[in-house]
């Protein structure tokens, strides 16, 4: 069985995953999520011709937005629960059709059929033979039909709709959803499923993937604020308190409620993990006592750390990494998230996960009381505006820097704690998402009282930095790209890939990226990146400081 993956930046050689994913994922997992993506071109386009019927199918869309998001890298390594997904997939197009051809009688319009990249598959065909017919979808044999900046093109957009699918479904799971933006979503993923050629058209949809995926994370921005309270510059300890634990890692703040809740008085302490971290600033979820603190750092350090973690672990979304034996049996997994043999929690019952906590030994001692803070959202940070602008014009701030994004294991992302490091006594680092962990617990001090480094949040909260550069600019009276600001981002997966989108989309320029460039973008493309934004990839620490602040 043959795979072709190039989605992430640590695809092999910097080209693409042929024989198994470096990542972990097998060619069968390959094959059942590449047609989990014809699936979901499947239900949006016939979303998508409801839609010009004024029929909206709430249903279709949340599971358009789930069945993509299981995709996403580091998200879903189960072929069982990949072929569930599909088969669920198949079954709604089928409902979608039918409900289609119906209001077309209605109206006295021709049925016209959709496109489909791999047409006659059954709900009863067996995951081998689905990977078999899935061959030809393969990306190295598209790119061998229409050439490699066509392909490397669309998937720039199919990853885009990823990662805003993550936010989607995160905003979903807290009753926020918005029609609007599932049918600008359909309509793009329907443009992908129609095979386009034209290079300017798919970069216009590139930047459109980026508008789209703003209002999901602005969408996901209203869930968490509206569920949990604005985030509040808070002090998170980094050290265990004796006794037995369950540590959460991913993005779901839902998940992490509702096992606080069900914790609640059973005599466990509850920790973050990786992207987990800013929960502790919301006013919703700091109130649990049991919220004790965060462990370890970010996703690729998971093995060595749950490995050493005393007491049961839950992968809420990415990033999951196989799991070594010797955890295997304490680890679950939730929401669209799953590795074969793993139990995986149904409807948020997490009582297997306490049990595990309960029946493993915890830890023996507090271990000496160490704090970092998180908390500044943007809230947090414009409530001190006033002071944060006099600061720069009282030349005590010279510079802003964003420097964060996805993290991952290459030896090259010291870069950006070099960078962190690097950046001068009068400058302020923003940071977001886990490539926070690089420099987060090292100390940077204050100007005037104002933290030289402000963790943001999530990677999705760069909706909320994008909302500070936007009242900096204000305050300012010049446009974002005049401001002294410069953003540093590392990239690993397709939320990254939609976050770049949304900046692009708002026309912010000269941002730079790294640790490499992206497999799927060819230098044609690249070119097009540099003449319109200037993007650039990131250099060495010190080149890229001296080119930053020579003006
Ligand atoms: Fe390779 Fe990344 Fe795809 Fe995994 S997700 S198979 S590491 S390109
Ligand atoms: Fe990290 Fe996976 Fe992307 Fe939310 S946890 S940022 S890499």
């Amino acid at each position: 069985m043959t795979m072709f993956c190039y989605q992430c930046e640590q695809t092999a050689q910097g080209k693409g995953c042929t024989k198994s994913g470096v990542c972990g994922k097998e060619p069968l997992p390959a094959a059942l999520q590449d047609l989990l993506v014809t699936a979901v071109q499947g239900m949006a386009q016939y979303a998508h011709r409801l839609q010009g019927f004024g029929i909206v199918d709430r249903e279709a869309n949340v599971q358009i937005v789930e069945t993509l998001f299981a995709t996403v890298t580091n998200v879903n390594f189960d072929p069982t629960r990949l072929l569930m997904v599909f088969r669920a997939g198949l079954k709604t197009i089928e409902r979608l059709k039918a409900k289609y051809e119906d209001a077309c009688r209605k109206a006295g319009k021709t049925v016209e059929a959709i496109a489909c990249s791999v047409p006659g598959l059954n709900a009863t065909d067996s995951a081998e033979d689905l990977a078999k017919r899935a061959e030809g979808i393969q990306i190295d044999r598209r790119v061998g039909r229409v050439g490699p900046d066509v392909i490397g093109l669309q998937e720039l957009v199919m990853y885009g709709l990823k990662g805003a699918a993550a936010y989607l479904d995160h905003a979903q799971v807290l009753g926020v959803v918005d029609d609007a933006t599932f049918a600008a979503f359909n309509e793009i993923v329907s443009f992908v499923a129609n095979n386009p050629t034209n290079i300017p058209q798919l970069t216009a949809m590139a930047l459109k993937t980026g508008e789209v995926n703003l209002k999901a994370m602005e969408l996901l921005d209203t869930a968490n604020t509206t569920a949990y309270g604005h985030p509040e510059p808070t002090p998170v300890r980094i050290t265990p308190v004796k006794g037995k634990g369950i540590l959460v890692s991913g993005h779901d703040l839902k998940d992490l409620e509702d096992l606080l809740k069900q914790t609640e008085g059973k005599g466990v302490n509850v920790y973050t993990h990786g992207e987990m971290l800013p929960a502790h600033a919301y006013p919703g979820l700091k109130k649990y006592k049991h919220l004790v603190g965060n462990y370890g750092g970010a996703w690729q350090d998971q093995a060595k750390e749950f490995d050493e973690f005393p007491g049961a672990v839950l992968m809420t979304t990415n990033c999951i990494q196989k799991p070594r034996d010797s955890y295997k049996a304490r680890i679950f997994t939730s929401g669209v998230v799953a590795w074969p043999g793993v139990t995986h929690i149904a409807k948020r019952d997490f009582a297997p996960v306490i049990k595990a906590a309960l029946a493993a030994p915890g830890f023996s001692a507090d271990g000496e009381n160490k704090t970092i803070m998180t908390g500044f959202a943007r809230n947090a940070v414009m409530s001190v505006a006033g002071a944060v602008i006099d600061a720069v014009k009282a030349g005590k701030i010279r510079h802003f820097f964003l420097i964060g994004g996805c993290d991952g294991a290459k030896p090259g992302r010291n870069y950006y704690t070099d960078l962190a490091q690097a950046v001068p006594k009068d400058c302020v680092i923003l940071t977001l998402a886990c490539g926070k962990y690089r420099f987060n617990k090292l100390p940077f001090g204050d100007i005037g009282g104002i933290p030289r480094l402000l963790d943001v949040g999530q990677c999705n909260d760069a909706y909320s930095a994008v909302q500070i550069a936007v009242a900096l600019s204000k305050a300012f009276g010049v446009g974002v790209n005049e401001l002294p600001l410069s953003l540093v981002l590392s990239w690993y997966e397709q939320k990254a890939v939609a976050i770049l989108l949304s900046l692009l989309h708002l026309g912010i320029k000269n941002i730079r990226v790294g640790p490499s460039l992206p497999a799927f973008v060819t230098p044609p493309v690249l070119k097009v990146l540099v003449e319109n934004f200037n993007i650039a990839p990131v250099t060495t620490p010190q080149e890229d400081l001296k080119a930053i602040l020579k003006n």
